[in-house]
């Protein structure tokens, strides 16, 4: 008798939630039927998984949801659609039976680093090129250059600059593999980025150098450690952290591939407010999403020139009455960020996905 049924079973809801309460009843409902949802941190994805580590320190294997689609409106200057997760996300996932979980929603992002995903060899097609994430929700980011091999890179430290600008970022500069060489080559790099407010460590793996200062850097933060290939960044975390145990290798020259090293970041937990995310070895690096009158912005020395140029739309090139350009001639603006910058205008131009 269907009726009587329903009548029962209604009797019994409403006995129940007077018992209860409505929120708790509705909790019960949910984890019956759904599982139970926690929350977690997106430690590192491999294809379609992704590993979020729970509360209890417990790494789950992830799914996300089937039609999984949300809109964020994630940096300041950018709103588009994304439909994954990424290295660094809070999300809330449900638990199924076989101990794996789907992921049904991912926090909103308090910031993230990304570039445009690398060309791919040998293809002619020159369209549009996507956004690649490396990491969301990053407290600091640690630029790491070599002293020698590779050998140190200013413009490719001027390209991680202003992305870490661009997504309002605490950045350090770590120059590494200082055993190699006599360091006072690189004195006018240490002062140039001191001076712009870049806390610049040195450090040697092989001396143990600069390793202690980096350690107390890292503390209570979520570190993204970035750069070049080969530079040591997976050595360096494995010194400052033994537990880790990070695959490290000598790039070999025939194919410019790492051997067996990061392929993916890859976030790991050093303690409960201590994050590192160890990232593989990058070879271009071309910020995402960023407008030709802002690259500018970015290099944030020429704040205080580029209020007085005559257009306010001057990308400091060519433009007449451009007081950038006058405080690189006086030397207030080093030539080299001014080519850092000149270089980097380029990509902004040749990429314009706006
Ligand atoms: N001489 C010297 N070699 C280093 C130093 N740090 C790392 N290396 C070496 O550089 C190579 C690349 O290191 P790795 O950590 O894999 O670089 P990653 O690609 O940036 O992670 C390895 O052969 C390391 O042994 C250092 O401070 N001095
Ligand atoms: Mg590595
Ligand atoms: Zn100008």
């Amino acid at each position: 008798m269907p009726y009587r049924n329903f009548g029962i079973r209604y009797l019994i809801k409403i006995f129940f939630l007077q018992i209860v309460g409505v929120n708790n009843y509705f909790s019960i409902l949910t984890n019956h039927y759904y599982g139970v949802q926690i929350e977690g941190k997106v430690l590192r994805s491999e294809s379609k998984d992704y590993y979020v580590l729970n509360r209890e320190n417990k790494e789950i294997r992830c799914t996300l949801r089937g039609k999984f689609k949300k809109e964020f409106n994630l940096k300041k200057d950018k709103s588009f659609k994304l439909d994954f997760a990424v290295v660094g996300d809070m999300v809330e996932y449900e638990m199924n039976r076989d101990g794996t979980g789907v992921i049904y929603k991912i926090a909103e992002r308090k910031n993230y680093i990304s570039r445009k995903a690398p060309r791919i060899k040998g293809a002619s097609y020159r369209g549009e090129r996507l956004e690649q994430i490396v990491s969301a929700n990053v407290d600091q980011l640690f630029i790491i250059s070599s002293l020698a091999k590779p050998k140190f890179n200013n413009k490719l430290i001027d390209r991680l600059i202003v992305v870490g600008e661009s997504s309002h970022i605490d950045t350090h500069i770590i120059l590494n593999k200082i055993d190699l060489e006599n360091e006072n080559a690189i004195e006018d790099w240490e002062r140039l980025y001191n001076d712009l407010g870049y806390k610049f460590h040195k450090t040697s793996v092989v001396n143990k150098d600069g390793i202690e200062e980096v350690k107390n850097s890292l503390k209570g933060k979520t570190n993204l450690f970035w750069g070049q290939s080969g530079v040591g960044k997976s050595s360096l975390l494995n010194m400052i952290y033994p537990d880790l145990n990070l695959k490290t290798g000598a790039i070999s020259n025939s194919t410019n591939k790492g051997t067996h090293t990061t392929v993916t970041s890859v976030m790991h937990k050093i303690d409960d407010d201590t994050f590192v995310i160890d990232t593989p070895g990058i070879r271009e690096m071309d910020p995402y999403g960023i407008m030709k009158q802002d690259l500018s912005h970015y290099f944030i020395e020429f704040n205080e020139y580029s209020h007085n140029c005559k257009f306010n739309t001057c990308t400091h090139y060519h433009e007449p009455g451009c007081e950038v350009v006058k405080a690189v001639e006086n030397g207030m603006i080093t030539k080299e960020r001014y080519e850092s910058y000149l270089n980097l205008l380029d990509t902004v131009e040749d990429d314009m996905i706006f």
